[in-house]
């Protein structure tokens, strides 16, 4: 079994419920699928989408681009094997995790079709009956962040990630109380600020707010700010942005700076990058996330089978953009959040979805071994 061919695909992702963010607001983000096809004809899918530009260090168009390196690289390869994969793509190019994550993604849900397993399975088995997640409340007034909130724990929401940063932190400050303000006993509330607040500003924050249980995530920008402020805030820290692989995760957690982590499987790389960081986090203790920046259904299936095979106990859920935007590309199988949980495929093998040959167009580039 041989990597026979990898097609490329553009895809718009039409956002209705936009959010901002610190330092961006998410509209109409391109996602980028790969077919990744064996000798035998069968199929696996992977993707990649970035929200916006400013969220993480890549762009929609570059990913493209980096697959005119990366998918030759793997082409002529066993998908199976996906060490020797990687490894094709690490010593490809430096960098551009986010076309290697499509690219592994793929070979996973070709593995599952190929052994007639879920990738669930294949990473392990799942850990929980169902995979919680979390829901944005984004960048607004207080009293319209309060509303959003009431009418997300009324949908069944049990996590809630209140957007924070790029403005004044009084607004930000009087937005956290408005929202802890309407927190049910059972919800869990964390305030993101997408690397927002300066480090005299997030100390600030978290002490006005110290009688509130919350976490903070990726208050600052760098690791050397987290650092600088980590003894003197309220609330356990959560690092989004800053964790990029398993090299900086294991130094966060070894120093002590991080309670947890927001983690991206594009940014890792994909599932096999993330399956090492899952196994570290869970020996640690570390609570982490299973999401992505945005994305369809491939990715949020990705997602959502890593999240499954968590520890429940250090699970912070699995993140998917589903919501935000309408887009299915298989309308029975497509994750969906239901009362707080996101629905696992049940479409077949490897990542469950049933994808029709041909469904996204014609391909921006195909890279084959004739
Ligand atoms: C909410 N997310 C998981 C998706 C957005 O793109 C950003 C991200 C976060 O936690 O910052
Ligand atoms: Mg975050």
């Amino acid at each position: 079994m041989t990597i026979r061919e990898v097609r490329v695909y553009r895809v718009p992702l039409e956002t209705q419920a936009r959010y901002t963010m610190s330092n961006s607001t998410v509209s109409t983000p391109e996602s980028t699928i790969v077919e990744v096809v064996d000798s035998s004809g069968l199929i696996g899918y992977g993707e990649a989408c970035m929200a916006s530009p400013q969220f993480q260090p890549a762009h929609n168009g570059g990913i493209r681009e980096s697959l005119s390196v990366l998918a030759p690289a793997v082409v002529g390869l066993d998908p199976t094997q996906l060490g020797v994969v990687n490894a094709a793509m690490d010593t490809a190019m430096a960098g551009h995790a986010e076309g290697k994550a499509a690219i592994d993604i793929a070979c996973w849900d070709l593995m599952g079709k190929k052994l007639d397993l879920s990738v669930v399975d294949l990473l392990g088995g799942s850990r929980t009956a169902e995979v919680h997640t979390y829901h944005v409340v984004g960048i607004n007034p207080p009293e319209v962040s309060a509303t959003e909130a009431i009418r997300l724990q009324d949908e069944g929401l049990t996590h809630l990630q209140l957007k924070a940063g790029g403005r004044p932190i009084d607004e930000d400050i009087a937005a956290i109380r408005a929202v802890a303000d309407v927190l049910r006993p059972e919800t869990e509330l964390t305030v993101d600020t997408n690397r927002g607040w300066s480090t005299a500003e997030a100390i600030q924050v978290s002490q006005a707010c110290a009688d509130i249980t919350m976490s903070a995530e990726q208050p600052c920008a760098t690791e050397a700010e987290l650092l600088q402020l980590k003894e003197h805030i309220r609330h356990p820290l959560v690092v989004d942005e800053n964790a990029t692989d398993l090299r900086s995760i294991a130094r966060m957690i070894s120093s002590g700076l991080a309670n947890g982590f927001g983690l991206k499987l594009t940014r890792v790389g994909g599932l096999t990058k993330m399956r090492a960081v899952r196994d570290l986090c869970m020996a640690t203790r570390t609570p982490m996330s299973s999401d992505d920046a945005w994305g369809g259904d491939i990715i949020a299936a990705a997602s959502v089978a890593l999240g499954a095979t968590l520890d429940p106990h250090f699970s912070r859920g699995a993140w998917i953009a589903h919501p935000y935007h309408q887009t299915h590309y298989d309308e029975s199988n497509g994750p969906r959040i239901e009362k707080g949980f996101v629905t696992l495929p049940q479409g077949g093998p490897g990542l469950g979805l049933v994808l029709e040959d041909g469904q996204f167009g014609d391909p921006v580039a195909v890279y084959s071994d004739v």
